[in-house]
């Protein structure tokens, strides 16, 4: 007898350790436990997401033929852990072979590869565009890497929005054309409302019960649970969201999570969803004419350049990636980051809404709490730590290059060309956040004036030594070293003063 064994991010029917086993004659393994569930304090919306998810999933493989044993975490029989749960069930069965898709993260890797005794075949994960093998080949020679180019690869292999050898269009990117600062009256479609079933109600009881402490907030649960939800999901957003997609993708607005933003990265990182389908339907939206090209060409950018980019970065560096702290911050992570008690009106907004929805969009994740943890010398390590807890969407493999890669520049330019450190300034301009904020974004120096102003200018000063060869801040340095020595003093303190009271601002 063979066995597959599907973990709760391989959600999928194509999932290629099915591939390899019998209907009839084998059985498919799936479990609920204690150390994935605990491995950092996941908010309590990721912790339903995914036990309903898995749930729903092993009642349709059941309801498709499959023999399946599934343990769920209140179990009396659960073992804890995934090594432990597959030790067991292989004595009990002494299977002729065990078929895993590559798990999607390092340490899980590792686990299931110290069990040396049993017949375990990793089966590569074919959702991916890019194999991890494929990565290396393209990327290893390089010191530095630039996602653009390995995205335009990609287009050329993968024939997509291709004329022949020529991009679609006449050009590779069309970013100068998106991300507009928000206008006034902008209005966003609803999103779908869904109805909790049992089974979902079921788990969030669960999760009361184990986890009361955790951050977050469970209701409202708006999300997807099922494949077939999933695919409506996708369907929704390419008809309502695509044509819109990149027009306001920067833009960040008080009491608006969404904007056009496709709200789907939760299922293609469990395999809810499949990213090729969903990158083929917004091509075929352009072919129709449906959805202007410059949307579409930065919705398949997403997909197929910055998410293979991405985890072909994690593997290729990893374990070693994980301990880069090219800046040696050291600063523990303040506590609004968990309470969203801060005057700072912007990271009181992103922090409320990843309370509420776990989720905020990739300018929020980026520009708001990464650039204030950058700017500030937070711990990368609490940092990542942060990121890994309160995302739906979050899984290491995805979660690491982005924070401390592209946020926090702690793995000292491998991934992203210069540090994404920004004033007030941006802020004002890609939000609302300003206008209602308790600080003022227009100052930098008295006490009132906006955390970021100050901070910027602090954090390129104190790491001069580490970036002044960096061409792309040239201009910057040279802006600070044009004020008078006076108003650079001034500037100084009051980002002193900020970084001895950062519990407090
Ligand atoms: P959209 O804006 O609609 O984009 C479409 C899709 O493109 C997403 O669903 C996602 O699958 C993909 N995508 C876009 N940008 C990226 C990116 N930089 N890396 C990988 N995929 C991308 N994404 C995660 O999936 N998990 C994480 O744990 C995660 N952590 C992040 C941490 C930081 C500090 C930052 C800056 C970004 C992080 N991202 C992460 C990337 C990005 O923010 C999210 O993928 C995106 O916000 C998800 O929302 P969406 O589905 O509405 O995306
Ligand atoms: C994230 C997560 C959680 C919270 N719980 C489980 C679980 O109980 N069982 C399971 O199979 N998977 C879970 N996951 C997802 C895993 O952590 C994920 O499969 C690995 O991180 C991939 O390497
Ligand atoms: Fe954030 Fe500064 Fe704007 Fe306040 S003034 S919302 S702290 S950027």
């Amino acid at each position: 007898m063979k066995l597959a064994f599907i973990l709760g991010d391989q959600l999928s029917t194509n999932v290629s350790s099915l591939k390899n086993i019998d209907k009839q004659d084998d059985l498919v393994f799936m479990c609920e436990v204690n150390d994935e569930a605990t491995y950092v304090q996941h908010h309590k919306k990721k912790l339903v997401y995914i036990f309903s998810c898995m749930r729903h999933f092993a009642q349709k493989l059941k309801n498709d033929g499959y023999k399946v044993i599934y343990k769920t975490l209140d179990d009396a029989n659960n073992f804890g852990s995934f090594k432990k749960e597959l030790t067991h069930l292989h004595k009990t069965y002494n299977f002729k072979e065990i078929f895993i898709t590559e798990p999607g993260e390092y340490r899980v890797y590792n686990d299931f590869k110290s069990l040396t005794r049993l017949p375990i075949t990793f089966c590569e994960d074919d959702k991916f565009f890019c194999s991890t093998k494929e990565f290396e080949t393209l990327e290893k020679l390089n010191k530095t890497h630039v996602m653009e180019k390995f995205y335009r690869k990609m287009r050329v292999k993968h024939k997509i929005l291709m004329d022949k050898n020529n991009p679609i269009g006449g050009q590779w990117n069309f970013d100068k054309e998106n991300r507009k600062p928000p206008s006034k009256n902008i209005k966003f479609k609803e999103r779908l409302f869904r109805e909790l079933d049992a089974m979902t109600k079921e788990v969030i009881t669960l999760t009361e019960q184990f986890f009361p402490n955790n951050f977050g907030e469970i209701m409202p649960f708006p999300y997807a649970v099922t494949n077939k939800e999933a695919e409506q999901e996708l369907a929704y957003f390419i008809k309502e969201f695509l044509p819109n997609f990149g027009t306001y993708q920067d833009a960040m607005l008080e009491d608006e999570a969404f904007l056009n933003h496709s709200i789907l990265s939760m299922y293609f990182n469990n395999g809810l969803l499949c990213p090729k389908k969903a990158c083929k339907l917004a091509e075929q939206e352009y072919y129709n004419g449906n959805a202007p090209l410059a949307s579409v060409e930065g919705f398949i950018r997403q997909i197929l350049g910055w998410r293979e980019y991405i985890r072909g970065i994690y593997w290729l560096y990893m374990p070693e990636y994980a301990s880069k702290n090219f800046f040696k911050t050291d600063k523990p992570l303040p506590d609004f980051f968990w309470t969203a008690k801060t005057k700072m009106n912007c990271i009181k907004n992103v922090v409320e809404q990843t309370k509420k929805y776990a989720y905020s969009h990739h300018i929020q994740r980026l520009m708001i709490t990464g650039n204030f943890a950058l700017i500030a010398g937070l711990n990368s390590e609490e940092v990542c730590a942060w990121y890994l807890t309160v995302y739906l969407d979050a899984y290491e493999w995805v979660e690491l290059p982005n924070t401390l890669g592209m946020a926090l520049f702690g793995d000292g330019g491998l991934l992203a060309t210069k540090p994404y450190a920004a004033s007030g300034k941006y802020i004002n301009k890609m939000s609302n956040f300003c206008g209602s904020c308790k600080y003022n974004v227009q100052t930098t120096e008295d006490e009132d004036s906006c955390p970021f102003n100050s901070l910027y200018w602090h954090f390129l000063i104190r790491n001069k030594e580490l970036l002044k060869n960096n061409h792309r801040l040239f201009y910057m340095f040279s802006t600070f070293y044009k004020f008078t020595s006076q108003k650079q003093h001034e500037i100084l303190k009051r980002a002193e003063n900020l970084l001895l009271n950062l519990g407090k601002i």
